[in-house]
């Protein structure tokens, strides 16, 4: 691996995860940008919850890169050390702020 582990208290990053979840949230500041101009101009409401309920998905997908580098760094290290128990709890824990793996967490009621 490129990586060197500095300290397991702090998360660290895989070079590429870093990477992608940089480029995926600049994505996602230019697509508010032009959500919040379709706002301020009025646009059709169907037309903007599309592009907002687009921005989430992008969202979702910057949770699963930093999932999965957190399961190839602090998690590795973790069971190597012998924290297993510790850290199995902390993911289960994590993956609750990962609706793109978990599904729904609850059906909306009106
Ligand atoms: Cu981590």
């Amino acid at each position: 691996m490129g990586y060197t582990v500095v300290s397991y208290g702090k998360d660290l990053m895989i070079p590429d995860h870093k990477k992608a979840a940089l480029n995926r949230l600049k994505t996602v500041r230019g697509h508010i940008d032009a959500v919040i101009a379709m706002v301020d101009d009025e646009r059709y409401c169907p037309d903007i919850m599309k592009q907002v309920s687009a921005l989430q998905g992008s969202l979702e997908g910057v949770n699963r890169v930093l999932l999965e580098n957190h399961v190839e760094t602090c998690v590795m290290h973790a069971v190597k050390e012998g924290r297993t128990t510790e850290i199995v709890n902390e993911l289960l824990e994590t993956i609750r702020y990962t609706p793109a793996i978990t599904g729904p967490i609850k059906e909306a009621t009106l």
